[in-house]
């Protein structure tokens, strides 16, 4: 049987339209190797975390430009413990150094402040996906 692809979720939530480092992001992922899907602009938190079940998917990356990480972060950490999910959560996109810390004890098994180059966000889920025991 043909081995299991690593799978992300990339979600955007929030109200505002910055897409274009998360269609950056996915592309990159998608050129590694991995299988990505991409939830659509302006999804709660609640939804992402639903296309996450439906899809089966190893790890879920939320891209946040809109200066509203925190708040997101929270109802993550909410939603996931009312579903009892262990599903690894990553955040990216506009995230002040200063907040890593605070969305990591929020649950998220990593943040990526503002800045961080592509490779590293890509090595990152390759050693995620290593440990899984997944193909990219
Ligand atoms: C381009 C841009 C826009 C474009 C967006 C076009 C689009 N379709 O995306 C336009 C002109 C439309 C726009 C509008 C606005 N913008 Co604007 N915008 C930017 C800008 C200059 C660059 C963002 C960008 O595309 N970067 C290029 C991509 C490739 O990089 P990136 O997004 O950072 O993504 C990379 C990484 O962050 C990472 N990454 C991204 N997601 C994820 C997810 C995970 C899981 C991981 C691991 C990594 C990761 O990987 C990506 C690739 O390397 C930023 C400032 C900045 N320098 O970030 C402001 C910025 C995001 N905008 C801002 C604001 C305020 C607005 C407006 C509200 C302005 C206004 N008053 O109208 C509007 C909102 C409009 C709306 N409806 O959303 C603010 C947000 C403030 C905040 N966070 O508190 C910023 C930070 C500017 C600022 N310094 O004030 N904007």
């Amino acid at each position: 049987m043909a081995e299991k692809r690593f799978k992300i979720l990339l979600g955007k939530p929030g109200l505002d339209g910055h897409d274009v480092g998360v269609k950056v992001l996915a592309h990159a992922l998608v050129d590694n190797g991995f299988d990505v899907v991409y939830s659509g602009l302006r999804k709660p938190i609640d939804r992402i975390v639903g296309m996450a079940v439906e899809n089966e998917v190893d790890a879920i990356g939320l891209s946040i430009l809109s200066g509203t990480h925190l708040v997101l972060c929270e109802q993550m950490k909410d939603e996931m413990s009312k579903r009892d999910l262990a599903i690894p959560w990553i955040v990216g996109g506009n995230i002040p150094d200063d907040d890593v810390a605070a969305i990591e004890r929020l649950g998220a098994m990593a943040a990526f402040p503002t800045g961080t180059g592509l490779d590293e966000v890509v090595d990152y889920f390759k050693k995620l996906a290593k440990e899984k025991k997944r193909t990219v």
